[in-house]
């Protein structure tokens, strides 16, 4: 690989990689990219790094994964010497840490912000990637990392006259940087996942009328949210070597927790119920792990579910909004699992009124109010937590063409096909961190991010150290992949929703399950497997 070798002598636009992004992946990247001698150029759309956390600044944004585990692990020191604040750290935190590891690493002199990359096509006749951004410049590379993120292209949703509506519009996904101040505003939240399920208590708080838009009722666990002392996180880095250990090979998820040994239906009812009570006042993602059948068996499912259920008409005093809000078209943990600090309890507010939008969907939107079935909810600002287009969507944005021009868009038109999640055939040293087909966001994003960054890394530097040129995903190798993907998922709960892992959120995206759901532990081992067979299922040349 010779440009790789003569880095010094090329001329300043050209690299060994380009990086796309430079949130957790992006910035991990170059960090390792560094320390193998190699150039590279990080582009970033936004004007800071930290990517998801960069741009989801909504009202009560926090992370569902704990802080102590939500942090990279590649650095002994700066595990060591981060302190974090609470059990689940806030959206601003998180951005602190993110600008803190940027610092600490020096890494900014090779990120260039407020720049897209708009285009990436492979000149076969030199091997090299031409990148072409927004600031109307092209540079030259060897390897393309798509460091996209897998949550990061907010999804505005198609009502009728939303552009007609006269108050502000915020999408929770591309929250301003100001601060935004709801006191005495009737505000509207379209939208009941994750974002919307966080945001709602907060804004309840501040507006003096909060109207809920709720389309599919939601799952979700209380947080349990509090701070952190000092002890426990000792506890952590005192145990940080088996705590990764753990999260990286035995954890489905990445998370380290213990392991279920039985199914639902193994425990009696009081005994079953006992369980799930204490996982309910622990709080957590780990709700879904106190069976090692929840998300395989509808009845095992049906009584975590039912459990929650029962939650909720306990903690909402109204019935009619109780049963608006309990969950019945999908097994619970078949869409991601929210994590709440005081949500359900919000509808108990005399300022906050769920409509329901399933039965009666919003007709449209006027200058100053949404209607349903009629009626106008009159509000000043309108908030829609309505989600991404997943996994896809900001890969889908750059034009990519491959061999013979063939964009990637066209190639993924019936659905992403990877070998590994990691490359596309046809697509030679391109590769996607977390992307479609590998644990990614069925995981620790970290773990999952460390793992695939250290992957392409040690790749790289196998074909510098052999002379090679490139490397690519064979056909066959990926169509295994991508069929092994989609089996392991058919086994599971997870289909039956109509989930944004599936792309249902999107109108006319084709409906595949995007996530390799064979968990970490595993997926690294096959991965480590390929690498250690010389890069089984690629070509290299
Ligand atoms: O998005 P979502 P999100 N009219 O797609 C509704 C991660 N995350 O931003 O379910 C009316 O889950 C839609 O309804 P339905 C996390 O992985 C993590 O909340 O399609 N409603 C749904 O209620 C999460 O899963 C954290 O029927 C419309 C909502 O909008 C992922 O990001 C925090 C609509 C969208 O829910 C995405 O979460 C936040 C329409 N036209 C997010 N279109 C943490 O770590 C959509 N909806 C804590």
């Amino acid at each position: 690989m010779s440009a790789t070798s003569s880095v010094t002598a090329k001329s300043p636009e050209s690299y060994d990689v380009v990086v796309v992004g430079a949130g957790f992946a992006g910035m991990y990247m170059l960090h390792r990219l560094r320390g193998q001698g190699m150039t590279a150029r990080v582009y970033e759309q936004g004007s800071g790094v930290g990517g998801t956390w960069y741009w989801n600044r909504y009202p009560g944004a926090r992370c569902d994964v704990e802080s102590m585990q939500y942090s990279y692990s590649f650095s002994e020191e700066l595990q060591q010497e981060w302190d974090w604040s609470e059990r689940y750290a806030p959206q601003p935190e998180i951005l602190k840490y993110a600008n803190h590891v940027a610092d600490r690493f020096d890494l900014r002199r090779d990120i260039q912000f407020n720049t897209r990359v708009e285009r990436a096509a492979f000149d076969e006749a030199n091997n090299l990637w031409s990148v072409s951004t927004s600031d109307g410049r092209t540079v030259t590379a060897k390897f393309v990392v798509l460091a996209t993120g897998c949550l990061s292209n907010a999804r505005m949703p198609e009502i009728k006259g939303l552009d007609r509506f006269k108050g502000k519009v915020y999408h929770t996904g591309h929250w301003p940087h100001e601060e935004v101040d709801f006191t005495g505003q009737r505000v509207g939240v379209i939208g009941t996942g994750s974002s919307g399920i966080q945001s709602v208590p907060v804004i309840a708080e501040q507006a003096s009328q909060l109207t809920v838009f709720q389309r599919t009722a939601n799952f979700s666990i209380p947080a349990r949210n509090a701070p952190l002392t000092q002890e426990e996180r000792q506890k952590f880095r005192d145990n940080y070597p088996e705590i990764r250990r753990f999260a990286r090979e035995v954890a489905k998820n990445g998370i380290y927790t213990e392991m279920p040994d039985r199914g639902a239906l193994d425990d009696g009812g009081n005994e079953r119920r006992a369980k799930y009570e204490a996982r309910w006042n622990r709080g957590g993602l780990t709700f879904m792990s106190v069976y090692n059948n929840l998300a395989l068996d509808k009845a095992a499912n049906d009584t975590a579910a039912d459990f929650v259920r029962g939650k909720i008409a306990e903690i909402v005093k109204d019935r009619e909004t109780a049963k608006l809000l309990q969950p019945n078209n999908h097994p619970i943990g078949s869409k991601r699992i929210c994590i709440d600090t005081n949500y359900f309890a919000t509808f108990n507010r005399p300022n906050v009124t769920l409509v329901d939008i399933k039965s009666n969907p919003i007709e449209e939107i006027t200058e100053n109010a949404v209607r349903v079935a009629g009626r106008d909810y009159e509000v000043d600002a309108l908030v829609l937590a309505t989600g991404f287009d997943a996994m896809t969507g900001s890969v889908a944005k750059i034009d990519i063409r491959g061999r013979g021009g063939q964009t990637l868009n066209q190639k993924w038109a019936a659905g992403p096909r990877t070998y590994l999640g990691l490359m596309s055939s046809g697509f030679p040293n391109l590769f996607v961190v977390t992307g479609p087909g590998s644990p990614s966001v069925l995981s620790n994003m970290i773990v999952s991010i460390e793992q695939h960054v250290d992957w392409i890394t040690d790749c790289m530097a196998y074909l510098r150290d052999r002379g090679l040129d490139t490397i690519e995903a064979r056909v066959d190798a990926e169509d295994k992949w991508v069929t092994h993907v989609n089996e392991v998922a058919a086994t599971t709960l997870y289909p039956q929703a109509n989930s944004w892992y599936m792309g249902a959120n999107v109108p006319g995206k084709p409906r595949i399950f995007m996530p390799y759901i064979g968990g970490v532990g595993p997926y690294r081992q096959i991965c480590n497997d390929v690498a250690a067979k010389g890069y089984e299922g690629f070509v290299m040349e």
